[in-house]
């Protein structure tokens, strides 16, 4: 439930979700995977977007490539206690996800895509449990993301705007990889926010 204190700190500022989810569309991509799609859950994102550009702990990391190691297109931040998160509407936000998938989401990873050149490579999302729920917030400008089997074949290309959500559930880290392309034609900044739990993570003491 969302504690009155939190509903509080919602209230006053423009940026707003929604509880009742209405727009949320759900594919199955296979018997055990699905994803869904709730286009517009957050209205006037740009200011959260704003606030986390500005306040979130920003890395560049590296990453493996062959034998050398090159940096990461895009840049990260990473928050293994979701309270610690700078702005408090993804406390809220977290809140009403775990709500909406009954799953206690308890940690965020933050993406910024500086421009249309950042990217993520097809990949699962490591560390967590075979069968879990993973929502992803967009915020900011508009890119594409796909989803496809891990053995290859046929991807899936969705069209991820500023304030839509993406949840992937069931098998999708097991069986399937997901990526955010280049692009283009000319972009600006995105940030996605991936919610975590530890209760659905492999890495749990
Ligand atoms: O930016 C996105 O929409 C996807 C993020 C992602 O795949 C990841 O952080 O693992």
């Amino acid at each position: 439930m969302i504690g009155a204190s939190q509903l509080r700190l919602f209230e006053g500022r423009e940026t707003r979700f929604d509880p009742t989810f209405a727009s949320a569309r759900r594919i199955a991509l296979d018997e055990g995977s699905w994803l869904e799609h709730v286009p517009g859950w957050l209205t006037k994102n740009e200011a959260l977007l704003a606030s986390l550009a500005e306040s979130a702990g920003w890395e560049q990391r590296q990453r493996w490539m062959y034998t050398r190691q090159v940096e990461e297109p895009r840049l990260t931040a990473e928050y293994p206690v979701l309270a610690d998160a700078p702005d408090p509407r993804l406390h809220a936000i977290g809140t009403a996800l775990s709500r909406r998938y009954g799953v206690l989401y308890d940690s965020a990873w933050l993406n910024l895509y500086r421009d249309h050149r950042d990217s993520t490579a097809w990949h699962a999302d490591r560390g967590r449990l075979d069968r879990c729920v993973v929502p992803v917030l967009s915020l900011g400008e508009t890119r594409r993301f796909a989803i496809r089997r891990k053995e290859g074949g046929t991807s899936s290309m969705f069209v991820a705007d500023g304030g839509d959500l993406f949840v992937m559930g069931g098998f999708c880290q097991r069986d399937w990889v997901h990526c955010v392309p280049k692009e283009t034609a000319r972009a600006g900044m995105r940030i996605s926010v991936n919610f975590g739990s530890a209760d659905q993570s492999t890495r749990r003491t």
